[in-house]
């Protein structure tokens, strides 16, 4: 039977996805019973807000996860590894926005359009997928499931707020900076943002590509469980806040026409088709930020393979790509009774 509502613990609630939790649980009414808002001892006593009420937040420690249920974490890589097991030791269910446990065997990597089943073998940790894979998968994955996809290639380009709140600040002051004839120096982007762009995020590897981009080859995989999908992404910071945004190739096994697409596409969940050129209809960052649907638009045939379609997709980052994403899985957890 379900419970009338659960203790929900949210690790790094003071940060840009953190924040955003808080919100997402609130507008979608979660049945929550008691909240407890952890992060670094530098927040501890900061006050947050929670359906109309003042939420003290705390420094994570072994103690805040006792009598948890479900525990959204949210405070980087290093914070999962040394948090999640002492979470689940505790006896909650860890819903974890790291790339720490997302390609571990024994970790479901889930996006509920896509892979919602995949919840129900979980020992403890369920991973939430990057950003930038999940709203490729789900506008993706319903052509998949129609007309095999071979391959994909992806450039992305990037909102700040994926970087975290710092990174937010830096576009603001760099800018305010520009208008002043001063200059900002960056805090926690590798270069200046404003008026500019980045073919970088997260680390490089020896292979020449970064940590993002093999995210988003991998992750893809394992969600949609095809291994053998080829996935050639290149990810770009640009100066935006909020909206990720990601020109899309794929070639399929079969032909598959721009209007099928579309069809496929109107009756995807979680995808909203924005789609009429005529119009200079098409979705952008600037109008899709604070919705929780995968937007896709400029849907065409493309010109350099047989069986080529290219499309645009736009999501809010903080939301379908982080937040919303993770409190999805949370109520997979509650409809299926694993809670
Ligand atoms: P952020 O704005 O920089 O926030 C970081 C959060 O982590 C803050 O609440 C911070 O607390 C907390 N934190 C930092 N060090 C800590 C420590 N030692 N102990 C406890 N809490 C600590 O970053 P963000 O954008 O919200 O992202 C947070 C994490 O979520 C990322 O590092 C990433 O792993 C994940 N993320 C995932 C996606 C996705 O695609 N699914 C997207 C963005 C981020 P203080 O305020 O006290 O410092
Ligand atoms: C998005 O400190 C860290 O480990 C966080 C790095 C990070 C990640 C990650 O790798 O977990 C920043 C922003 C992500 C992500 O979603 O993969």
């Amino acid at each position: 039977m379900a419970k009338d509502g659960y203790n929900v613990a949210i690790l790094g609630a003071t940060g840009a996805v953190g924040q955003t939790m808080i919100k997402v649980l609130e507008e979608r009414n979660f049945p929550i019973n008691e909240l407890r808002l952890l992060a670094s001892p530098r927040s501890a006593g900061k006050e947050l807000e929670y359906m109309g009420l003042k939420y003290k937040v705390e420094p994570v420690s072994e103690e805040a996860f006792e009598g948890i249920d479900i525990a959204l974490f949210s405070a980087g890589g290093s914070r999962s590894k040394e948090w999640a097991p002492k979470a689940v030791e505790k006896g909650a269910i860890v819903i974890d926005n790291s790339s720490a446990f997302r390609m571990d065997d024994d970790v479901p990597l889930v996006v509920p359009e896509v892979n919602p089943e995949d919840v129900k073998w979980h020992k403890g940790i369920i991973a939430n997928p990057n950003c930038s894979t999940i709203q490729m998968v789900v506008a993706i994955n319903p052509i998949h499931k129609v007309k095999i996809i071979k391959r994909v290639f992806v450039s992305t380009y990037q909102a700040v707020s994926g970087a975290g709140a710092k990174a937010i600040e830096d576009l603001k002051n760099e800018t305010k900076a520009f208008f002043e004839d001063k200059y900002y120096y960056p805090e926690a982007l590798p270069y200046h943002i404003a008026f500019n762009v980045i073919p970088h995020i997260d680390v490089f590897f020896d292979n020449g590509y970064t940590k993002e981009e093999m995210k988003m080859i991998n992750e893809t995989r394992k969600i949609m469980h095809a291994p053998d999908i080829k996935v050639s992404p290149t990810c770009v910071r640009v100066p935006v806040f909020t909206g990720h945004s990601e020109a899309i190739t794929v070639e399929t096994e079969e032909p598959i026409t721009p209007e099928e697409a579309r069809e496929i596409l109107k009756n995807a969940p979680g995808v909203i088709v924005e789609d009429d050129p005529k119009n200079n209809v098409y979705p952008m960052p600037i109008d899709i930020a604070g919705k929780d649907e995968v937007f896709v638009g400029r849907i065409r045939k493309d010109f350099a393979f047989d069986n080529g379609l290219s499309m645009w997709v736009v999501a809010d980052n903080l939301r379908k790509g982080a937040a919303t994403n993770a409190v999805q899985i949370a109520e997979l957890l509650v409809e299926y009774e694993l809670v």
